[in-house]
């Protein structure tokens, strides 16, 4: 079975909003396995890396407004297709455009304000889990596994 990880985290708005319970039982749900959780109020520095592709965006320095504005809780996903399945789960960046069903299309309404945020390839994952966890993840056998994995 693949031990894909994904990085998820629950932004400022997801947390203030008390949504964090049901952003990680949308994983829980599907079958995921949890590797990580933290909650801390991420800085322009950690931040500046983990978005250090979007630099030059005319929104970065609102979006880095946004994301110090409150706590985060970032979390490792573990399972099958993780990374893809796991921006399934989120829905689109804009979430007017996320389907109902989705934790975007679900709990938000403005690009800006898009609750969560989730690694969009394997090799960004293993990025940021080293820039979030430091400290490495758990690794751990769950007996249901059997039940959600032939
Ligand atoms: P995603 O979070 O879906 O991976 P992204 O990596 O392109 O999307 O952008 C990171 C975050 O930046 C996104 O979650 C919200 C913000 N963002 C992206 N495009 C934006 C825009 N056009 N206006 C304002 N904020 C934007
Ligand atoms: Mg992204």
């Amino acid at each position: 079975m693949s031990q894909e990880r994904t990085y998820i985290m629950v932004k400022p708005d997801g947390v203030e909003r008390g949504l964090v319970g049901k952003i990680i039982s949308r994983f829980e749900q599907r079958g995921y396995k949890l590797a990580a959780i933290r909650l801390l109020k991420a800085d322009q520095a950690l931040l500046s890396q983990h978005y250090a592709d979007l630099a030059e965006k005319p929104f970065f320095p609102r979006l880095m407004a946004y994301m110090t504005s409150g706590p985060v809780v970032g979390m490792v996903w573990e399972g099958k297709d993780a990374v893809r399945t796991g921006r399934t789960l989120l829905g689109e960046t804009n979430p007017l455009n996320s389907a109902p069903g989705t934790i975007r299309g679900d709990f938000c309404i403005d690009v800006g304000k898009n609750l969560c945020h989730g690694s969009d390839s394997v090799e960004n994952a293993n990025k940021e889990i080293a820039l979030w966890f430091p400290q490495g993840v758990c690794s751990y056998d769950r007996p249901s596994d059997r039940l959600i994995y032939e």
